[in-house]
């Protein structure tokens, strides 16, 4: 018995180490370059937008090839996981940018361009109509005006200052749609040059010199209901590398094709605090790179006011390869929750390539994931977000985000909103989902959910929208990688204990044996 017992503790140990292998921090570079297996050849042009495009729940990505083409590419579950479906050539006109969305209310997506005609300043705007999920080319409406900058997508609402022309904006700008005063009703961010007081609640003004452009940008997108519209507080001032001294890319105006916004926002490793990519540029060479900024603690003065800072996070081989970059964001590579990167560059012959990063930062943390649409309905501005739970060591902790806030400009936001959570799997206390409300009506259009399973992707489907109580909300559980390799291993711990049982139980079944026999030979020989 004593050596079966002995083996049988020692095998446990060693499946033990092999657990812990598998499930411990993985030494693995955090960054994996996994372009070929999404795009195999078709990883050129300029990631312009976002969107499911042919309604199958994955999102697909929106391109500009060559200035002058839209190329949809339909995300798949076979490898490549992109593959090209919709292309429009535009003849002499370049496209400035791309804003997939429903303008017809048929339910089915549609695909607004900005365009930039030859010897023209300025922007006209195409809206190629989807059908059938597909877009035809000859169907299309061209809107007998001139912008000086892109629109800005959103709900109708009756209070349109936007299209004031007394009001000079700034150009490019950078409005936005979204709640700003805890009401859960997204409301008119617009940047303009000068104070302008007009429309009521829904509209909130902030003029920004060139110089806070940038800052502005980031304010949008890490937004939350506490913040107030009084000051400017430096989150990020270091942003030397050793003798190397990076910065801003300043902001190059000229239309077409320039990338005004140089940070995007998303919470890459799930703490529930928002990260971000952003472009810099090497200040005494001329190389432009992708940094991640880690979203941590505030160890200086500057920022004591708001608690946390960026810090950047310089030494990822797999970013830092990539010469060059205009755009940097971040999508959800094969839709599990955790946000992936992808960077365009530009080469000396201006043409732009595609990389795309998988995420394999092991932070051990949970997430939700969270789309705001009205039925058979495509990408939707303006629902916001927000949960509140109890952290693991009991402190309240919330977070909040607008959906598809911005639209112009390569602002690249995901027709989806991915809190992250922390460590704690605890079941999310609240979870609301609000969307804009039209002018003069007083309640409210929030819906409350509750005891929220984490690591899952909840639809709303915020209709009718006057009546939250009859809003209804799919569950979908989305097993990340760390459940299913907990489920492995306790399935293999299983098979191995009953293994030993059976082992053990055979041993003692073969003593017993061999003891019965025995006594019967004793019991012979006594007999004799
Ligand atoms: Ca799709
Ligand atoms: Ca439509
Ligand atoms: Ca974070
Ligand atoms: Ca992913």
């Amino acid at each position: 018995m004593g050596p079966a017992l002995e083996l049988a503790l020692s095998a446990l140990s060693a499946l033990s180490a092999l657990l812990l292998l598998l499930l411990g921090p993985r030494a693995a570079s955090a960054l994996q370059d996994v372009t070929a297996e999404l795009f195999r050849a078709e990883a050129h042009g300029v990631v312009a937008a976002f969107g499911d495009f042919n309604s199958d729940k994955q999102t697909d990505i929106f391109l500009i090839r060559s200035r002058k083409e839209l190329v949809i590419l339909l995300a798949d579950v076979k490898v490549p996981y992109f593959k090209p479906n919709v292309k429009l050539q535009l003849g002499d006109k370049e496209i400035t940018s791309v804003m997939p969305g429903d303008y017809d209310g048929d339910s089915q997506m549609d695909v607004l361009l900005t365009v930039h005609p030859k010897d023209l300043d300025e922007i006209t705007v195409i809206i190629f109509w989807g059908n059938n999920r597909t877009l035809d080319p000859h169907s299309f409406t061209e809107l007998n005006k001139t912008f000086l900058d892109e629109p800005l997508v959103m709900e109708n609402q009756t209070c349109n200052i936007a299209l004031d022309s007394a009001i000079k904006m700034r150009v490019p700008h950078s409005h936005a749609f979204i709640d700003l005063n805890k009401d859960f009703t997204a409301g008119k961010l617009l940047n303009t040059l000068y104070e302008h007081r007009k429309c009521n609640r829904q509209f909130f003004h902030l003029s920004v010199s060139k110089q806070q452009y940038f800052y502005f940008q980031l304010f949008l997108n890490v937004i939350n209901v506490h913040v107030s519209l009084q000051q400017w507080i430096p989150v990020l001032t270091n942003l030397k590398n050793g003798e190397t001294i990076w910065g801003f890319v300043p902001q190059d105006t000229a239309l077409p094709h320039s990338f005004p916004i140089t940070i995007h926002i998303g919470d890459y490793n799930m703490d529930g605090f928002p990260d971000a990519l952003a472009i810099l540029r090497n200040t005494s060479g001329s190389n432009k790179q992708a940094f991640l900024l880690e979203n941590v603690p505030c160890n200086n003065a500057s920022c004591k006011s708001v608690g946390r800072m960026f810090r950047v996070l310089w030494e990822l081989s797999d970013l830092n390869k990539i010469k060059n970059a205009v755009v940097a964001t971040f999508f959800d590579i094969y839709e599990d929750g955790i946000l992936d990167l992808l960077v365009v560059s530009e080469d000396t012959n201006a043409e732009f390539s595609i990389h795309a990063l998988r995420n394999n930062f092991d932070a051990d943390a949970y997430f939700v994931k969270v789309i705001g649409k009205y039925p058979f309905g495509v990408n939707q501005p303006g629902p916001y977000i927000m949960y509140t739970t109890a952290d693991s060591n009991g402190y309240l902790k919330n977070a909040s985000a607008g959906q598809l806030s911005q639209s112009a400009h390569f602002a690249l936001q995901l027709p989806y909103v991915v809190l992250g959570l922390g460590r704690s799997a605890n079941f999310l206390d609240h979870l609301y989902v609000g969307i804009p409300r039209p002018l003069g009506e007083k309640s409210i259009r929030k819906q409350e959910w509750t005891a929220i399973i984490p690591n899952s992707q909840l639809i709303v489907i915020p209709y009718p929208h006057n009546s939250p109580k009859s809003w209804s909300a799919k569950l979908y559980l989305t097993p990340s990688n760390i459940v299913l390799l907990t489920a492995i291993a306790l399935i293999g711990v299983c098979v191995f204990i009953l293994a030993i049982i059976g082992i053990l139980h055979w041993k003692e079944k073969k003593a017993d044996d061999r003891e019965k026999r025995q006594e019967a030979h004793r019991f012979h020989f006594d007999a004799m």
